[in-house]
């Protein structure tokens, strides 16, 4: 039956129904005997009157609406248990019986030529994840208690709608596939839809613009995505413009009947089906639509009217143009690809790595923690690295708190950075955008690998890879072959087995330092330099990121901004695309002396015999630790 509703959105718009909640509201009901008790728990009428249910369904069905949305949209665990915690438990029988008088209702119109589908309604509930209202697990639960019983009934899609939040969207996106999986269902023949609300202010209600919301949502196996409620579909436009030229699967739009207003006391909907659909129209006609419907305010006669456009209506055929590869902060989206630059990773939240961001930790300073995000972005980062590791508390719930508090003040997207799988869950637990994982590897094999690249799948986030593995004798590689063969097994893997996108994957070649005076470590940066260029010609579309100030430690901080700044001008030559640093202290090439730049490029290269010989630089004696950087220190 489910393959069926995307054939007929290949064919033609497919019309969903009108609005269920308005229209109970002007239905007198007795609160006692419908609503069970519980005033306006309308996902109760499903019990209590499922021929009056039943009977709205069918007044959709018989004006010609290809789809019936099932009444739930507040029946799941969290918003019943509000009404009442008894009720929570009844989450799965109310669902599966919702799903199952739509059903009933589109069998009772359905025929060979005309079919008709059940769409489970999933709405977003009265509590936002990302601000701390409900946790991830607690919502995980409650939407599988749904999808669960919705799928039970017979549903041919799962429609999670009126999204407010975007970690509420994954984390149901997530509850679908489970309750799927545990069916033996799957999202290609159950399809999972998303629709999101866009206020008024031309956000959704914390502020995500409609480009973040398709950035963070783009790796989720979702069909569709689109808009409902808040507000007329006139002013749903530039943002159904915006998914249909970038979004690369079906776009809904589902607008209410004009933005409310308040008439004697009473909110009424202001606009008729006529300029509705006139809308509409424009929308499926010029822009491309593929689903259409009506929310909040729009009946029968509103959705009489879709049918006919659906019926008459060209849809315009999309030509897509895929957005840049992208992540996201809560708000808007960032470029991996920066033009003439690099993707500047903020090093500087990180406990191990600032002394100043330790001290704050253990004041608890998060106000200043987040101050620290700020001004580097003020300094040039494009992302923020978060690395709580090694402070010596508890890191999970640090990591928690930080994520949540940058990623609801600052406007960029995280890069979580940790050793340990449940911290890094811990931080994307908060992150409604599109973060990205900071890092797997194969130093304990496949397994804590596939556990991350997992992870990126649930959560939607980009992966680092660095370049280490199981080898007991060099598990960090040190040559730019060993580099380059770990990154292939890396791309491969987190390709072919777990489904990432190419563009979404940051190979960390490893920045080893140079600055030690070992023999072992003098051929570090140029086998670095080797490897980046290797995997950069090898897989152009790929991002190549590197922890740039590792290479410098011990020197003094005159040398490390130099020898820093030389060494990433020549990996962004090789092809690096990103590199996590402290912003503000990157100097220009033209703005470092030319002898102490020739000095950094011979600690590089390795070219200690020729320094002597060549450049007048003071020659030392034939200690081999001898450092160029010795001469501006
Ligand atoms: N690869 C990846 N991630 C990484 C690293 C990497 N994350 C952590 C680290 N390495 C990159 N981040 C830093 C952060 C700070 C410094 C070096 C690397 C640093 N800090 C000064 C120091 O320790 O001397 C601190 C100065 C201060 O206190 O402010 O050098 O390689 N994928």
């Amino acid at each position: 039956m489910s393959d069926r509703l995307l054939d007929v959105i290949a064919k033609r718009p497919l019309v969903l129904d009108g609005g269920m909640g308005s229209t109970i509201q002007e239905i007198d009901l007795d609160v006692d005997r419908d609503y069970l008790g519980h005033e306006n728990c309308v996902d109760l009428l499903v019990r209590s009157r499922p021929e009056l249910v039943q009977s709205i369904h069918e007044s959709y069905l018989a004006v010609g609406c290809d789809a019936v949305e099932t009444d739930t949209f507040g029946a799941n665990r969290l918003v019943l248990s509000e009404f009442d915690p008894a009720l929570a438990d009844w989450t799965f029988d109310l669902n599966r019986e919702a799903a199952e008088i739509a059903r009933a209702a589109c069998d009772a119109h359905a025929s060979a030529s005309h079919p008709r589908f059940v769409i489970g309604s999933m709405g977003p509930g009265t509590r936002l994840i990302s601000l701390g209202q409900v946790s991830w697990d607690d919502m995980l639960t409650s939407y599988a208690d749904q999808a669960r019983g919705l799928i039970a009934g017979g549903a041919d899609a799962l429609l999670i709608e009126t999204a407010q939040d975007l970690l509420q969207v994954k984390c149901a996106v997530n509850a679908c596939l489970l309750a799927l999986e545990e069916a033996d269902r799957s999202p290609t023949t159950l399809p999972i839809m998303v629709s999101l609300t866009i206020e008024t202010t031309g956000t959704m209600l914390l502020g995500t613009d409609i480009a973040a919301a398709a950035t963070a949502l783009r790796s989720f196996p979702i069909a569709s995505l689109g808009l409902n409620c808040a507000t007329g579909p006139r002013e749903m436009l530039p943002h159904i413009e915006y998914l249909c030229k970038h979004w690369d699967r079906r776009v809904s739009c589902v607008p209410n009947a004009g933005l409310p207003v308040l008439v004697e006391g009473r909110t009424e909907f202001p606009l008729g089906p006529e300029p509705l659909a006139e809308t509409v129209s424009d929308l499926v006609g010029r822009l491309g639509v593929d689903i259409i419907g009506g929310c909040c305010g729009t009946g029968p006669s509103h959705l009489e009217r879709l049918v006919s456009i659906a019926g008459s209506v060209t849809r315009r055929e999309r030509v897509v143009e895929a957005p840049p590869a992208s992540c996201c902060s809560l708000y808007s989206p960032m470029q991996y690809r920066q033009e003439q630059s690099f993707f500047i990773v903020g090093e500087r939240m990180n406990s191990s790595g600032s002394r100043k961001f330790k001290r704050l930790l253990e004041s608890d300073d998060f106000d200043e923690m987040v101050s620290l995000g700020r001004q580097q972005l003020r300094e040039g980062a494009n992302c923020l690295d978060i690395n709580v590791d090694y402070a010596g508390r508890d890191g999970a719930s640090d990591m928690a708190r930080i994520v949540a508090e940058t990623v609801r003040q600052v406007d960029a997207p995280i890069m979580i950075d940790s050793t340990q799988h449940d911290l890094i869950e811990a931080g994307l637990r908060h992150a409604g955008g599109r973060c990205i994982i900071n890092s797997a590897n194969f130093e304990d094999g496949d397994e804590k690998f596939d556990r991350l690249c997992a992870l990126a799948a649930t959560f939607g986030a980009g992966l680092v890879i660095g370049t280490i593995d199981e080898d007991p004798e060099e598990a960090m590689a040190r040559t730019g072959e060993r580099k380059f063969e770990i990154a292939r097994r890396g791309i491969g893997r987190a390709i072919e087995v777990h489904g990432l996108a190419i563009e979404d994957i940051f190979i960390d070649p490893l920045v080893l330092p140079v600055s030690t005076g070992m023999d072992s470590d003098r051929r570090s940066a140029l086998e670095l330099v080797d490897g980046v260029r290797r995997i950069a010609t090898a897989w152009p579309e790929v991002q190549i990121t590197c922890g740039l100030s590792n290479c410098s430690f011990g020197l003094k901080p005159a040398a490390r901004q130099v020898l820093n700044s030389v060494l990433l001008w020549e990996l962004l030559d090789a092809g690096l695309t990103s590199a996590i640093v402290h912003a503000s202290k990157i100097q220009p090439m033209n703005r470092i002396a030319a002898d102490r730049k020739q000095a950094a490029l011979d600690l590089i290269y390795d070219r200690r015999a020729l320094t002597r010989g060549g450049t007048g630089l003071p020659t030392g004696t034939a200690d081999e630790s001898f450092d160029p950087l010795q001469c501006f220190i």
